[in-house]
């Protein structure tokens, strides 16, 4: 079998991918480890840049998004029991955030892949990428009993962190870089209303929390918990009453709790692999970075992955120039780094460390009380959150 270009993973990044390439007569393959149902399973990220979104509607995409997704002009940060507003529209200059399931990204890229009638191997076993250092790469596979091998002119990386894409790169031609946090997220998704018409950031002295919502009548919220913890540990009830245990009054009134649907803690971690091309493969999307959530940033470092990669195939494609492809890793290196410093950052801000001392709590105090009073300090935060524009610093 032949192709273009084989995408490894149906994630949104090799979905959104596969979408664009076929917008612009790119013949591609997805080839993804798990079933489409453990794919639409997993519960992740909930907010879209705008930059994200304006890629669903360029895939095609975009019509649910615009009639379920919920736009939002600001957050709030609730620190010392008050609430301090973080106007994104107002001081963005009119950028907004749209709050709209990654599952349901994922499902919309899902039926439109389907609906073209394109090429997905799902439940692919041992999944092998092979001499992509040549102008002739071919990926393995096994599927329904049977070994595959597709040749192919590129192959895209979308393979998450745990992916065997990056893990296949020349270790002598790969860099890594990665800061560990010392805690998890627990998350829990109601079929609840959510407790306000915005997100809620909460640093609070029993740790961080966040409310967070899918739509006018589902909710998502998350507690920083030891990265020790078990979700077994944590019933419904005692998930409920550490939350209100570090909401505010106003907040702790309007908490509709109920029995969750998904309960899961997930570690959070900085890191970048440099560079992001290895001769004819590519990384993309969590395949080369992973971001602590609390920026709201890993799925739209993905999407800015994916347009900068179907850019340079189709440039290559339409023009034979390898412009786009030479210069896709420093180009998403760019952005990356700027994400990452963001949600570096504001985890930092928001989260107790008790091992770093009683100091960091200190600073912590002192760089929430300049941020909070100070135009300039809430327009970093809302700038960094809306996503900085494509070619911010060229
Ligand atoms: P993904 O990991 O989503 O997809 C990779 C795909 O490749 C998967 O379907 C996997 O099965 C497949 N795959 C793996 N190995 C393979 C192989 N060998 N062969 C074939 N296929 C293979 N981001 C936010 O912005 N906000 C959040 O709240 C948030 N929460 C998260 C919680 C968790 C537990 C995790 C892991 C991530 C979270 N993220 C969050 C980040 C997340 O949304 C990612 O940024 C997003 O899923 C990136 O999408 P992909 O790059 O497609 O990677
Ligand atoms: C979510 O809704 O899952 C979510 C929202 C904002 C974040 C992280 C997660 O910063």
């Amino acid at each position: 079998m032949r192709t273009q270009v084989v995408i490894v993973g149906a994630g949104p990044s090799g979905l959104l991918l596969g979408q664009l390439l076929h917008k612009a007569g790119v013949d591609a393959v997805i080839v993804e480890r798990q079933s489409a149902g453990h794919v639409l399973s997993r519960i992740r990220a909930g907010i879209l840049e705008q930059v994200t979104a304006d890629l669903l509607d360029e895939a095609g995409v975009g019509e649910r998004m615009h009639r379920e997704g919920l736009v939002h002009n600001g957050f709030d940060l609730l620190w010392h029991d008050r609430r301090n507003r973080i106007d994104l529209e107002g001081l963005t200059g009119g950028k907004k955030v749209v709050c709209y399931g990654q599952t349901e990204m994922t499902r919309d890229l899902m039926d439109a892949r389907r609906a073209a009638g394109l090429p997905s191997y799902y439940s692919a076993a041992n999944v092998a990428v092979h001499d992509f250092d040549t102008a002739h790469p071919h990926v393995t596979f096994e599927h329904e009993g049977a070994l595959l091998r597709i040749d192919c002119d590129f192959i895209a990386g979308c393979d998450g962190f745990h992916g065997v894409c990056r893990a296949s790169a020349p270790r002598e031609a790969i860099r890594e870089f990665e800061r560990v946090y010392p805690f998890g997220w627990l998350g829990l998704l109601s079929d609840t209303p959510p407790v306000h018409h915005e997100l809620i950031y909460v640093n609070s002295p029993r740790g961080f929390a966040l409310c967070s919502q899918r739509s006018l009548t589902r909710s998502r919220y998350y507690l920083q918990v030891p990265l020790s913890d078990k979700v077994e540990n944590w019933s419904d009830q005692a998930f409920w009453d550490e939350l209100r245990l570090r909401l505010d009054q106003p907040a702790r009134e309007a908490l509709v709790t109920g029995p969750s649907l998904e309960k899961s803690i997930a570690p959070l971690r900085s890191f970048v692999t440099e560079p992001l091309r290895f001769g004819r493969m590519f990384l993309a999307g969590d395949a080369g970075h992973i971001v602590p959530p609390t920026g709201a940033k890993g799925l739209n470092l993905a999407a800015s992955d994916v347009k900068y990669l179907a850019g340079a195939l189709i440039e290559y494609y339409a023009e034979r120039s390898e412009a786009g492809i030479d210069s896709y890793s420093e180009r998403c290196l760019k952005r990356i780094w700027r994400g990452e410093r963001f949600s570096w950052w504001f985890t930092q801000l928001m989260h107790q460390f008790p091992e770093q001392g009683e100091i960091h709590a200190k600073f912590q105090q002192a760089e929430l009380e300049y941020l909070l009073h100070s135009e300039a300090g809430k327009r970093t935060i809302a700038e960094n959150y809306v996503g900085l524009p494509l070619d911010f610093g060229d």
